[in-house]
């Protein structure tokens, strides 16, 4: 297909997609509202139609609980082709039903290259009348996913990572006692092939997490102190990072002194934090088991996204570099979710060696701000060469190249209209 065939067939899926005013990853397999799909999408409408950019961040923000968070899932109406929905989560902690973590806080980040492409003149306007929520949001983060003051943020469960089945989860999640769950019946594996998803012991846990959580009535403090997942998270520690600088941006221009001063407080207590994370023997950001105490000893795309969060010093860039031009030796595609050195690799496997374009996207922001334009241009090839030869697939064999998981898929389309497209590259040129 020509590229501008496929920026059309992009449009095409977001609109199909859209249920008015809020977009949904795919149809079937994920049929609500998912808290950093809709951010990453607000990015490929904002291509064409930047007021329905706004709505959809301004539509997840809608969900905001009373204590700040920003839900995972929004259960706008009740969808029997997904499981666990609203009944297995029991929560109440805001206007709409909704799942009981978060997700990858990239809106900041998003809001402020929103302001930044503006086009309709209100964008200023729309990104302050979100400040406080975001704010809300980030202030949650800090006293319910960092209590110790740590500057590193947990997830309480695998899929609070957007990263589900992960290998740094496995240790942690397999100390999960299996308990309060009952019979049930998996929607995922009706809808893909079972060999592309998470195993059964997995569910079992995800959802003994939840039980847990429920049996506390989803209070954020006792969350915190008795959920038997606490992990600490490259991932979303360094998109948190990022966020705030892009936060402090937003707060800067709009003029709120006060807001921008804690912000500055967060980012150093971060950048110091964030170090306690690097292995020194794999020479790159791990996660940490905050209950056992226990680092993870593998290389997951989150790795690279240090230099996202800023951390471009020699030290953190050289590694990744030596990194990137390993695996690149490796797969024929970049960047996949798992080093394939490991002995726990899956290139099929969801999130155990499979590509995400979003997860591309900030990655190469990330060499492209350290001042390496080179691999941050072989990730965007890659990423479109990915979509030429998989559709706008959920992820892609970093081997092959073959979409799996869900078809015709928001973010995938999302990512090509803002960054991997060579029709937005060539205008962006
Ligand atoms: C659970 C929607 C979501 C993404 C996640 C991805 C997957 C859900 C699932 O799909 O997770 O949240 O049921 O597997 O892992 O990152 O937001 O696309």
């Amino acid at each position: 297909m020509a590229h501008s065939d496929l920026d059309q067939a992009a449009k095409a899926i977001l609109t199909e997609n859209d249920q008015g005013g809020y977009t949904i990853p795919t149809k079937g397999l994920y049929p609500y509202q998912w808290n950093w799909d809709s951010v990453f999408v607000a990015l490929g409408f904002a291509e064409f139609d930047q007021d329905r950019a706004w709505q959809e961040i301004e539509m997840l923000f809608q969900g905001q609980w009373r204590d700040g968070m920003v839900p995972h899932i929004l259960f706008r109406k009740d969808d029997p082709s997904y499981f666990p929905g609203p009944g297995v989560w029991g929560t109440d902690g805001g206007p709409i039903p909704s799942s009981g973590h978060s997700q990858p806080p990239v809106a900041a980040s998003v809001v402020h290259s929103l302001v930044e492409a503006d086009r309709t003149g209100k964008a200023l306007e729309r990104a302050k009348a979100l400040l406080p929520k975001l704010m809300a949001w980030h202030r949650w983060y800090l006293a319910y996913r960092d209590p110790k003051n740590l500057g590193v943020i947990a997830v309480i469960h695998p899929w609070e990572s957007g990263r589900d089945n992960l290998p740094d989860w496995d240790e942690a999640l397999r100390a999960v006692e299996v308990k309060d769950i009952g019979p049930y019946e998996r929607k995922d594996t009706s809808h893909v092939d079972p060999a592309m998803r998470p195993h059964k012991e997995d569910y079992d846990r995800y959802l003994s997490i939840v039980a847990a959580c429920r049996k506390v009535g989803w209070d954020p403090e006792k969350v915190a102190e008795t959920c038997p997942f606490f992990v600490a998270d490259p991932g979303v520690t360094f998109i948190f990072l990022r966020a705030n600088r892009d936060l402090l941006a937003l707060a800067e221009k709009l003029g709120m002194s006060a807001e921008a001063d804690e912000i500055r407080g967060w980012i150093a207590a971060m950048e110091k934090g964030s170090r306690t994370l690097w292995n020194d023997e794999v020479k790159a950001h791990v996660a940490f088991d905050e209950r056992r105490g226990k680092q993870t000893d593998g290389i997951s795309s989150a790795s690279f996204l240090a230099l996202y969060a800023g951390l471009h010093d020699p030290q953190t860039l050289g590694a990744l570099q030596a990194h990137f031009d390993r695996i690149a030796e490796r797969v024929e595609y970049l960047m996949p979710s798992y080093d394939p050195d490991h002995r726990s690799y899956e290139p099929l496997r969801y999130w155990r060696g499979p590509v995400w374009a979003m997860i591309n996207y900030m990655i190469a922001k990330g060499f492209a701000e350290a001042g390496d334009a080179v691999r941050a241009e072989r990730l965007r090839a890659d990423t479109a060469r990915l979509i030429e030869t998989g559709g706008f697939a959920e992820y892609f064999s970093p081997e092959t190249g073959a979409g799996a998981g869900g078809g015709s898929f928001s973010w995938t389309s999302a990512i090509w209209l803002t960054w991997a497209s060579p029709s937005h590259a060539e205008q962006a040129a």
